[in-house]
């Protein structure tokens, strides 16, 4: 064995880009399907390429190339794979600012970043990077979007969407705050224009039940997958309208209220809000006027409640009374039926309009300890039906059904289904995006563009001129011919959404090189993804769309599996001086400056033990400097053992020659082994496996013994520990082990398995008497049980001889002092 000689100082400039550079010269990460190994699929969220790496990154990513690496150590086949979520908004926010092209603003921050991951360590195959705006990549969305449009999964409409008249865009539903655009706060308006949606909804319940089978995610982020895809039980009812041959529909989750309706509530568009407008001129003014301001579906909450009297009278199913209909403008067309019912002494919205406008109230339902006052507020819980007629006395969930068969019967109701989920709205009317691969033609309609034209690329040659997408003025790119009849006809200039891209991804990296196809039989081996980490917030959207492609993607024939990630790991926020970092709040700490100055080594172990993972993490110039203190100090030890073992040789432990000491510092080894184990392959503990290896070092510090034995012990505490370091440290971990003479290739060695044996307690020694007389002392585990200590000293050779031939009588043992055995 030759021990690598190793620069007395820790120098991790040096120290780490010799690593890099071994790694990547024998491309220890490139990931190969075998399927004779257990494969583990580890995926960290991909960064939008906005500049430079944010701490919030360094974070994610050490906590994937952790596992990923500990995973490897098992003897798992891994895959880890990065990339770039390269379409959106800021690169065309940089192109106005600095008067760049965004695709060449993507790619240089491309370049950087890569460059930042590889001089933090991380084991990517680098072989299988791509990024989301190239045409290799996107092509085969633009694929997949027209089988789904032969299949009606994906459909265009004219809808109302949420328009920011400042950035020129539809914005989804969480994307408006207050009423307001989530990034230039203007107020956000409705607007009505053709779009392309996919049937999300279609898979609503099969997303909703399969959310219970994903045992490996949060709690917390399943429930509010739940709450998001809303699903409720419901009666749809019909109400007739006085001396009109119409009705109007409603759908309600309590029709145990029924009783209660005073009046209905249409939409400013509604058929009846129109019929009303015709008679009078102060209705069709209030539907212009709600027209006109037409607020954002997000922002209907917050808007001022205002209605007016349509003239028309509802007839009540049951009571047959008259029942007036109003249209108020929280009442939206796209949703449901774009009409209610309102029980104004059992909602709250319609018990604020009942007393703006002075409308009846009606109480039907009654509470156990009701301190009811619906003078003041509606009582929303439900109780017991009074006021009811035939239902009355019935709790509300038995009125739901009796309803419901009364409605029924007379044709006048049915119970549904309902999801607050709401189709996928994906045209965006922005230019940094993927082109969506259709054609409008004059004669034909909507047409798809046909495989063989794929993909329709995006022209990267673009001047940014005043607001607008600058594809929409390009004839080069919009004006072409129908694939159908072949006249001239006019493509698509909408872009997808970004979140398509992310999407599908996790896929992709499977089979990137393939230009055959979207995803081939190699997504099969490594799907689904056993570790996913990022972002909680992408709980809701991100991680919805993505298990809902997954689903497209296996109904297309593409893929075997129901869902994408077995498993989800959502990551804390990193803070400072306990607010999360942003550039807005000027507390950034720029994470290569910390690389620079200290090592990838010591951010990637600062971030792993400054606290668990799923937690926020505090920043920490003493903490940073602690990590880098604790990584010079266990460079010293290797170093000081070294100098040690240079004039002697090295031999093997001999368990039955050490000392306490040495059986104490293996014992103290071999349990922070399996505690590390545990904390980072069970539990993901990180940080509390890191302390362990803290305390272990010191330990290790203490222990002074140059002893043959005590060499070859400090050896193996030594390896074992640089071992466990590996995931978190590899830079050091790779000279380290070299030092101790071993060769480069600690990347591929299995992760140390601990000695049950040498966990055992402290020994104690005990005597052995034979009929009162001393005959031997032996070492037993403090924790051994009587009749463990019994048969040991049954084994010893001289209690032996001296028992030989007689007949024993009596055993006595006295815990932790002394055997003895009485013999005739
Ligand atoms: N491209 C998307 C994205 O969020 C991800 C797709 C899969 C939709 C984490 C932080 C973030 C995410 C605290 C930060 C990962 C910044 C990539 C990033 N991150 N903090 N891209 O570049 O945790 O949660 O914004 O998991 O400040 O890094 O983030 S990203
Ligand atoms: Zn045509």
């Amino acid at each position: 064995m030759t021990l690598k000689k190793i620069d007395s100082e820790y120098q991790h400039h040096l120290i780490e880009q010799q690593a890099q550079q071994y790694w990547e010269n024998n491309r220890v990460f490139k990931a190969v399907e075998d399927s004779g190994k257990e494969k583990f699929y580890c995926l960290s969220m991909f960064p939008y390429p906005s500049g430079r790496l944010h701490m919030g990154h360094v974070r994610n990513y050490t906590i994937g190339d952790v596992i990923s690496r500990y995973q490897r150590m098992q003897g798992k086949n891994v895959l880890q794979p990065m990339g770039w979520d390269a379409f959106g908004l800021p690169a065309e926010n940089a192109a106005h600012k600095n008067n760049v092209p965004p695709a060449k603003w993507t790619r240089e921050n491309i370049d950087y970043m890569r460059k930042q991951l590889k001089q933090l360590g991380f084991g990517y195959d680098w072989d299988r990077e791509l990024a989301t705006c190239n045409a290799d990549y996107y092509r085969w969305e633009q694929w997949l979007f027209t089988r789904l449009y032969e299949k009606g999964l994906v459909y265009k409409k004219t809808a109302a969407v949420n328009w920011c008249p400042n950035d020129v865009t539809v914005l989804a539903n969480e994307q408006v705050i207050d009423g307001k655009c989530w990034r230039c706060d203007t107020d956000v308006v409705r607007k009505e224009i053709p779009q392309w949606f996919f049937k999300i909804t279609d898979y609503a319940e099969e997303l909703l039940t399969e959310l219970d089978a994903l045992k490996g995610w949060p709690e917390q982020v399943r429930t509010m997958q739940k709450n998001w895809i809303g699903r409720s039980e419901g009666v749809e009812i019909s109400f007739k309208i006085y001396e009109q041959d119409k009705s109007i529909k409603v759908f309600t989750t309590r029709p145990d209220t029924l009783m209660g309706v005073t009046y209905l509530a249409v939409a400013a568009e509604h058929e009846l809000a129109t019929l009303a407008a015709k008679k009078y001129s102060n209705v069709a003014d209030f539907i212009k006027k709600c027209i006109a301001t037409g607020t954002a579906e997000a922002a209907v909450e917050t808007q001022e409640k205002l209605g007016i009297d349509t003239g028309f009278k509802a007839v009540h199913p049951v009571t047959g009374k008259q029942v007036p209909v109003f249209i108020a403008n929280f009442v939206l067309m796209g949703y449901g039926e774009g009409a209610v019912m309102s029980v104004p002494a059992h909602d709250q919205r319609d018990f604020e309009f009942a007393q703006k406008y002075g409308l009846p109230l009606q109480q039907v339902i009654t509470g156990e300890t009701a301190d009811i006052d619906l003078n003041q507020q509606a009582f929303t819980e439900k109780g017991v039906l009074i006021n009811s007629g035939e239902f009355d006395g019935l709790t509300s969930e038995q009125a739901f059904s009796k309803i419901a068969d009364y409605l029924k019967a007379r044709q006048q109701g049915q119970t549904r289904t309902t999801y607050r989920l709401r189709d996928w709205g994906v045209s965006r009317q922005r230019y940094w995006g993927a082109p969506i691969p259709i054609i409008n033609c004059d004669n034909c309609g909507a047409v798809p563009v046909p495989d063989k034209d794929l993909p329709v690329v995006l022209p990267e040659e673009v001047k940014f001129e005043g607001v607008g997408s600058p594809i929409k003025k390009m004839a080069s790119f919009y004006k072409t011919s129908c694939p159908k009849c072949g006249a001239a006809a006019e493509r698509e200039t909408d872009t997808f959404d970004t979140f398509m891209e992310s999407s599908w991804y996790y896929a992709r990296y499977c089979s990137a090189d393939s230009d055959a196809a979207m995803v081939d039989e190699r997504a099969n081996y490594w799907l689904p993804v056993d570790q996913y980490v990022g972002g909680i917030e992408h709980a809701i959207l991100h991680l919805l769309y993505a298990r809902f492609f997954n689903k497209l993607m296996r109904d297309a024939g593409l893929i075997k599996h129901d869902e994408p990630f077995e498993n989800l790991l959502t990551q804390g926020m990193v803070l400072k001086d306990g607010s999360k970092m942003s550039k807005s709040k000027g507390n950034t700490v720029d994470p290569q400056a910390l690389i620079e100055k200290y090592g990838a080594d010591t951010a990637r172990l600062f971030m792993m033990f400054a606290a668990p993972p799923e937690q926020s993490l505090e920043w920490s110039d003493a903490g940073v400097d602690g990590a880098h203190r604790f990584i010079k100090r266990v460079w010293n030890s290797v170093v000081k053992h070294c100098e040690n073992l240079d004039a002697a040789t090295l031999a093997d432990i001999n368990l039955d020659a050490l000392t306490s000491e040495q059986r104490e510092l293996r014992m103290k080894l071999h349990k922070m082994v399996a505690k590390v184990t545990d904390d980072i392959g069970r539990r993901y503990t990180f940080n509390t496996a890191i302390a362990a290896v803290m305390e272990f070092m010191n330990s290790v510090s203490k222990f002074d013994d140059n002893s043959e034995q005590g060499l070859a012990v400090m050896q193996e505490a030594l390896e074992m520990m640089v071992l466990v370091l590996s995931p978190i440290v590899p830079h050091l971990s790779h000279q380290l082990w070299q030092a101790l003479g071993h060769d480069e290739n600690i990347i591929n060695h299995p992760w140390p398995q601990y000695d049950k044996s040498a966990l055992v307690q402290d020994e104690i020694q005990m005597i052995v008497q034979v009929n009162g007389k001393l005959r031997a002392k032996i070492m037993v585990a403090t924790e051994a049980s009587k009749d463990v200590i019994e048969k040991q000293a049954f084994e010893d050779q001289n209690v032996q001889r001296f028992i030989e031939g007689k007949n024993v009588v009596k055993v006595i043992v006295v815990p932790k002092r002394l055997v003895n055995i009485v013999v005739k």
